[in-house]
């Protein structure tokens, strides 16, 4: 990497972008920086709280609602660290016909200038690991079966993988949209589960109240994520700030988990005998223990 090279007046190319620059840029870019540091704070606190308030719970089938639940937060903090350090964020330049082909990017450290613009693709990929623990905790809350929460868990992880190529794909402009278009076909699905499936087995189990509450929050909000990737630096760039795309994501994350996992914590905490499955859900041994 020269470091003239922003002195002569030409960028450097993306593929020059270390580790380190990208590090430097989240600690000395403030919008970028506080979008992450943030919701590291912020899942710390409510892990904390979340393992305060459960505490006493000893029902395993609430406990593992509890627990899905937790793991989001958990995940949150991994996926953050990740975008902090450097390793998961990237400058990527963007094909022939995007809205922000040709962009430049000045690198908030060194202050050099670099083709492309900034892609927190972490983000995607560490989705494919929180989210499922989302529609676990919601399928067990609607007391549904094995088989539709196997395929809500299996979709989604398609939604964010396919969703991760989308962001990453540099080759081509068509491309982009229709890895977004794939991921969309696999939201339909979730979606499904979620609007006409997972009701009516809320309904049966008695939970239909918090179930309706969590799940309207979750398609709101997996809505309000699709159409900001739309509008964001990596889409049409209606928003060509990589900062301000962030915080949208940042603030859809707060609801999304931490408000969320609250919400469905909180229930099951005041409601055990609703959700139980009584003390031997889950045992793997087909003879209960006697009682003594
Ligand atoms: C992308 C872009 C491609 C098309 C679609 C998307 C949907 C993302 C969703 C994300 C939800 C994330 C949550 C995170 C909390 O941990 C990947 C933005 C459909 C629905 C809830």
């Amino acid at each position: 990497m020269s470091a003239t090279s922003a002195l002569d007046g030409v960028a450097l190319a993306a593929t020059d972008v270390t580790q380190t620059d990208m590090f430097q840029h989240v600690l000395n870019e403030t919008l970028i920086g506080s979008s992450i540091w943030v919701n590291i704070g912020v899942a710390g606190i409510t892990l904390l709280l979340f393992a305060f308030m459960a505490k006493d719970v000893e029902d395993p089938r609430s406990q593992l609602i509890i627990i899905s639940a937790m793991f989001v937060s958990a995940v949150s903090i991994v996926s953050y660290t990740g975008l902090a350090s450097g390793i998961t964020i990237s400058v990527l330049e963007m094909p022939d016909g995007h809205a922000m082909e040709g962009a430049t990017t000045t690198l908030a450290g060194s202050g050099e200038t670099v083709d492309g613009t900034i892609s927190l693709w972490g983000r995607y990929l560490t989705w494919a690991f929180s989210t499922p623990f989302i529609l676990l905790a919601l399928g067990l809350l609607a007391g549904s079966n094995m088989t539709k929460i196997f395929t809500a868990v299996i979709f989604d992880v398609g939604i964010m993988i396919t969703g991760l190529a989308a962001a990453l794909t540099t080759s081509s402009h068509a491309l982009r949209w229709f890895w977004y278009a794939i991921s969309c076909s696999f939201l339909a699905v979730v979606f499904y589960i979620l609007i006409v499936e997972w009701p009516e087995d809320a309904k049966a189990a008695g939970t239909q109240d918090i179930f309706n509450l969590c799940r309207n929050l979750t398609v709101v909000l997996w809505l309000g994520y699709t159409i900001w990737w739309a509008l964001g630096n990596e889409g049409i760039a209606l928003i060509e700030s990589a900062g301000l795309t962030s915080w949208g994501y940042s603030v859809f994350d707060l609801i999304a988990k931490y408000v969320f996992s609250f919400l469905v914590i909180r229930y099951t905490i005041n409601n055990v005998s609703t959700v139980s499955g009584g003390t031997e859900y889950g045992s793997t041994a087909d003879v209960a223990p006697a009682d003594d």
